[in-house]
């Protein structure tokens, strides 16, 4: 990659001081908008004695109430929306932390920003409109599919909408279409690049150069391993779906750190304990205002991420600022296969059966590359038996309404009862073996 291609350059090499005028503008706008429109910023900005008027600057943000997912959940589903339904014409949704997902909605104009900041990435990546992006995200309510497929089109990319899974097909279309671009899990391209390795068609005989993955965390160490195996270069994409889905933040071919659409997405970061924001290069939780969505404006949004902030211009022009890759979170929730999980949702379904009893444990493993899920479940007294043909149809019971509640297949496996380590504290509901180095 020798050019340097910036697809919105003046906003994206802006001075910050100007960069701070537009946020402040945008987040005075956003700030009347949630006020008005939805009772429950409104509700919440009069408890906290605040007017719109109290906010005229990106100063002013700490002073503004934090948002949750909790305050998702229980507004769902469009309670947070800040227009009428007849102008909502998009609907994703993600994981809640127990049975009910969270749900986002786009207006007309909010699917632009969102093809806009898709846009920005792919071009940081090094992508325009002679490529072909293989998009392996899943589509459907989940934002990493459709998100990335806006982008690709407005970059004039010839866009494969493959979706997830199916290997073999994977690596045949990126074979007979000469796909250029792969867009997936950094997991699943793990798992490609071993299928390639093993299977009749030759990494020669591939036009693969660049990959956009995110969606879960993923180490340098993941990047290296990929970079070498698929031969390509790999970028890393960061989003969720409450602020806008994947595109809140890209790498550029610098890989120093992704930059924030910042003109879009104010962020902050704060100590997850005291809710206090922390002095620039402070590693902490991450915390988005949106300033220009207008379906679902979040204000302060609590995105549970830790990583750091760097204010300084990058070497590729830009001054959007950048974050840090994001390997923690502040709180439990897990990400398999680029699917959220909280453990509270497994428990939610074990509640509601008879047969178990609320110990558990989750073990995550990652194998060939794949992300694997066990669970083991004390059964209750009673029906714990030696028979294994009605343990087997327990086991298979518990498997399907779990799989069927969570979206992700789980092996389950069924123990005696008082067999899983009590704790004295917070138990510990999971172990984690992937070792994300
Ligand atoms: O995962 C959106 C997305 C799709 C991003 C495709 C990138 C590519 P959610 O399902 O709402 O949205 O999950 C959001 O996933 O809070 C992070 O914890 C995690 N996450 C997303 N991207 C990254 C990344 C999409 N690059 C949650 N590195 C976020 C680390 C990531 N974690």
């Amino acid at each position: 990659m020798s050019k340097i291609n910036i697809w919105n350059p003046h906003f994206e090499t802006m001075q910050r001081d100007d960069m701070r005028k537009v946020q402040g503008e945008s987040l005075r706008d956003v700030v009347k908008r949630v006020y008005f429109n939805v009772p429950y910023y409104r509700d919440k900005m009069q408890s906290a004695g605040l007017n719109p008027e109290d906010i005229n600057s990106v100063d002013d943000l700490k002073n503004l109430p934090f948002t949750t997912k909790q305050d998702l959940r229980d507004n769902y589903p469009f309670g947070l929306f800040a227009i009428p339904m007849s102008e909502i014409i998009r609907l994703h949704a993600s994981s809640g932390t127990t049975g009910r997902p969270t749900v986002v909605g786009y207006s007309r104009r909010d699917i632009g920003i969102w093809s806009e900041v898709m846009a920005r990435t792919f071009t940081g990546a090094g992508v325009g409109k002679d490529d072909f992006i293989q998009i392996a995200y899943g589509y459907g309510l989940f934002t990493g599919g459709l998100g990335a497929h806006y982008g690709g089109e407005m970059v004039g990319a010839s866009v494969i909408p493959i979706s997830g899974g199916n290997t073999r097909r994977q690596l045949q279309l990126m074979h007979d279409f000469g796909s250029t671009v792969l867009a997936c899990t950094p997991s699943y391209a793990s798992y490609l690049a071993e299928a390639i390795a093993e299977g009749d068609i030759k990494r020669e005989a591939l036009k693969l150069k660049v990959g956009v993955f995110g969606a879960e965390p993923w180490t340098e160490n993941m990047r290296k391993e990929i970079e070498k195996n698929l031969k390509i270069k790999a970028m890393d994409i960061y989003g969720l779906s409450e602020i806008i889905g994947p595109g809140v933040s890209f790498e550029c071919q610098y890989q120093c750190g992704l930059h924030i659409n910042e003109d879009h997405f104010i962020p902050e970061i704060i100590d997850p304990d005291t809710l206090e924001p922390l002095p620039e290069g402070e590693l902490g939780e991450l915390v988005f205002t949106t300033v220009t969505k207008e379906g679902l404006p979040i204000i302060r949004y609590r995105t549970r991420d830790l990583t750091r902030l760097n204010y300084e211009k990058c070497a590729c022009g830009r001054t959007l600022v950048r974050m840090n890759k994001c390997t923690g979170r502040s709180d439990d929730m897990l990400i398999i296969r680029g699917v959220n999980l909280f453990p509270s949702q497994i428990e939610s379904v074990l509640l509601e059966m008879d047969e178990t009893t609320p110990h558990y444990l989750l073990v995550v493993e990652r194998k060939n590359n794949l992300d694997r899920l066990e669970l083991h479940l004390e059964v209750e007294d009673h029906f714990y038996s030696d028979r294994i043909s009605e343990l087997q149809v327990l086991r298979m019971k518990i498997q399907s309404q779990i799989e069927s509640t969570i979206g992700l297949s789980v092996s389950v496996k069924l123990v005696e009862p008082k067999t899983i380590e009590r704790s004295e504290g917070k138990s510990k509901r999971v172990i984690d073996k992937r070792e994300l180095k």
